[in-house]
């Protein structure tokens, strides 16, 4: 019985995000826990230059409906808040998808850190593009 963390954005949530949930709760094992920090729309836009389409509070919904999951809190911050989060949750492993690998290695000191593969051919920038082109689309046929 572990407790495992993961952050994202989960935008236009997919089945390439669930296969991570599923996968990090599969890491907590049975009675486990796995919490999911969601990144604000401000944390998103700093550290990311990332605008995404839902809003942090249906992002937040979204990510929630999820069984795998037991809770989600805010990613607000990018310095600090995976040590401290790792140290307030108590958290045995740190995972996230493999476009991240190495870059939350000084983690290592704390817990396991996982970089699980993504899923291939699904993104939600895909899904944001697919879904402009469909707004343009219908506002020409309008
Ligand atoms: N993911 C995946 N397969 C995909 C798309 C995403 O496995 N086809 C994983 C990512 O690797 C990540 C999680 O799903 O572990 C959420 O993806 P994003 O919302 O794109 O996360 P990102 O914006 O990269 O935020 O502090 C870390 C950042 O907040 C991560």
């Amino acid at each position: 019985m572990k407790t495992v963390i993961t952050y994202g954005t989960f935008d236009l949530l997919h089945y390439g995000h669930i296969e991570l949930l599923r996968r990090a709760k599969e890491l907590a094992g049975k009675d486990g826990k796995l919490i999911v920090a969601v990144s604000t729309d401000e944390l998103n836009w700093k550290y990311k230059q990332k605008r995404s389409h839902q809003s942090y509070e249906d992002r937040k919904q979204n990510v929630e409906a999820i069984r795998y999951v037991d809770l989600v809190i805010p990613e607000a911050e990018w310095e600090t808040q995976k040590r401290k989060d790792v140290q307030k949750y108590n958290v045995d492993i740190f995972t996230i998808g493999d476009d991240w690998t190495g870059a939350f290695d000084f983690l290592k000191e704390y817990c396991e850190v996982i970089y699980l593969p993504r899923t291939k051919s699904i993104s939600s920038t895909l899904l944001r593009k697919a879904l402009s082109e469909l707004e343009q689309l219908e506002s020409s046929i309008d």
